[in-house]
Order: structure tokens, then sequence, then C-alpha cells
């Protein structure tokens, strides 16, 4: 069972990629992002909890994202595999996934991080925040903040997987294509160490 966690900063593209991933390996992909949004447009108290903190750049408190992520893994229990995307985004998180997992006799394959320079993330997010609708991607701050946020609080998780042997750097500047190509040439190796073993 391939588990896949798509990992990096604010706009480094891991929506975009887990979207191709997913295609070609029929995976199940768990945005926290988008599962947020989906609460903040049904004016869940949730959602209108969540609203607050994405819009100024602040991540959601973890027990409310690991609570999602459990009720997700129960309802998807037949599954070939799944994509994390944008969550875990702190060690606590990571923790609880691992946990997770674990009672469900599964766990992580690998951690992709996609590496941008950060000036890139800021010019993709501000493009995004032109036709997205999307308060934390118009405002430049907002958007430093968000990159901030990533530093102090999710670039730790670098040092986790890896301690894990699951971390895998993946160069995440140039066009969608030549990226997934990159993303793809690792996943395959992932899937054929599943199979294997
Ligand atoms: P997310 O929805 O995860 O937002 P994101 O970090 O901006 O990544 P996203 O996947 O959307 O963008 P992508 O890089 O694909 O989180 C939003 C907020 O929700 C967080 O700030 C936080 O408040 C909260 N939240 C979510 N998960 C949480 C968690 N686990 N714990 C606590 N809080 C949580 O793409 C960005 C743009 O770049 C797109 O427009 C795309 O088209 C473009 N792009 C992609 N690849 C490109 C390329 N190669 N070249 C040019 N443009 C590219």
């Amino acid at each position: 069972m391939l588990n896949l966690i798509i990992f990096g900063p604010p706009g480094a593209g891991k929506g975009t990629q887990a979207q191709l991933i997913v295609e070609t390996y029929h995976l199940v992909h768990l945005s926290t992002g988008d599962l947020l949004r989906r609460e903040i447009a049904a004016e869940t108290p949730l959602g209108v909890e969540a609203k607050k903190l994405i819009d100024k750049g602040e991540l959601v408190p973890d027990k409310v994202v690991i609570e999602i992520i459990g009720d997700k893994l129960d309802a998807n229990r037949d599954a070939e595999g799944f994509i994390f995307d944008g969550f875990p985004r702190t060690v606590k998180q990571a923790e609880e996934l691992d946990k997770l997992l674990e009672s469900k006799n599964m766990a992580v394959s690998g951690m992709l991080s996609l590496e941008v320079d950060e000036q890139e993330l800021v010019g993709r997010l501000l493009k995004r925040g032109k036709s997205s609708g999307r308060a934390d991607d118009q405002n430049e701050e907002i958007i430093r903040n968000r990159i901030e946020v990533y530093n102090q609080k999710t670039a730790p998780l670098i040092d986790y997987y890896s301690r894990q042997g699951k971390y895998h750097r993946i160069d995440g500047m140039g066009t969608v294509d030549e990226i997934s190509a990159r993303l793809k040439k690792n996943v395959k190796k992932m899937n054929k160490v599943e199979q294997n073993g």
C-alpha cells in the first residue's frame, strides 16, 4: 500500500502535483487545505473558526486537522493508498499520523518534499490570488507570514522523516510537467519497494 506525503512550503505545488500522482496511482487524495475550505464554504462552526486563522496565514489547531484526517481514513477503508497533501504540518501532526496509520497496520511510504525559492512562492500565490478568491493568497504580508509559519513549524518535519529514511528532496522549480516527471521517478521507486516488501 502506497501512502505518500506531498510536502513543501505554501505555493510549492503540492495540490497541483498531488492531483497528477492520484490519477496515475489511484490513491485517495486528502488535502487538509481543501477539506478546511469545504467547512468554510458550508459555514460550519469548525469552518467559521478555521477561516479566522487561515485568513491570517496561521495554522488551524492540530486537534482539528488530526480529527479530520482520522475520519477520512475510516471512511476510505478500501483505498489502495493515500496521498496526504498539506498534512502533516507540525511534528505533533506527524506523530499522530504515524499512530493512526499504525493502528490500521499501515505506514507512511515516503515524504516527497518540493523545494522552491521564496520569491517564486510569493509570485505563484499572488498570481493564484487574482482568481482564487482566497484571502490568504491576496496579500504579500500574509503570504510571507505563511512562509514564516512553514519555516518555524513545518520545516522541522524534514528531520522527522529523514530520521525514518523517508525524506525525498525534489527540485520544485520549473514547469508543472518537469516537476511531475521528477516526482513520478521517486514514486515509482517507492511503489516497487512497497510491492516487494
Ligand atoms: P493549503 O491549501 O495546504 O495551501 P498551500 O500551502 O497554499 O498549498 P496549495 O497546495 O494550495 O498550493 P500549490 O502549492 O499546489 O493550506 C491553506 C491553509 O489551510 C494553511 O495556510 C493553514 O492555515 C490551513 N491548513 C491546511 N492544512 C493544515 C494543517 N495540516 N494544519 C494546520 N493548518 C492547516 O500551488 C500554488 C499555486 O502555484 C497554484 O496557483 C498553482 O497553479 C501554481 N503552481 C503550481 N506549480 C507551479 C509551477 N511549476 N510553476 C508555476 N506555478 C505553479
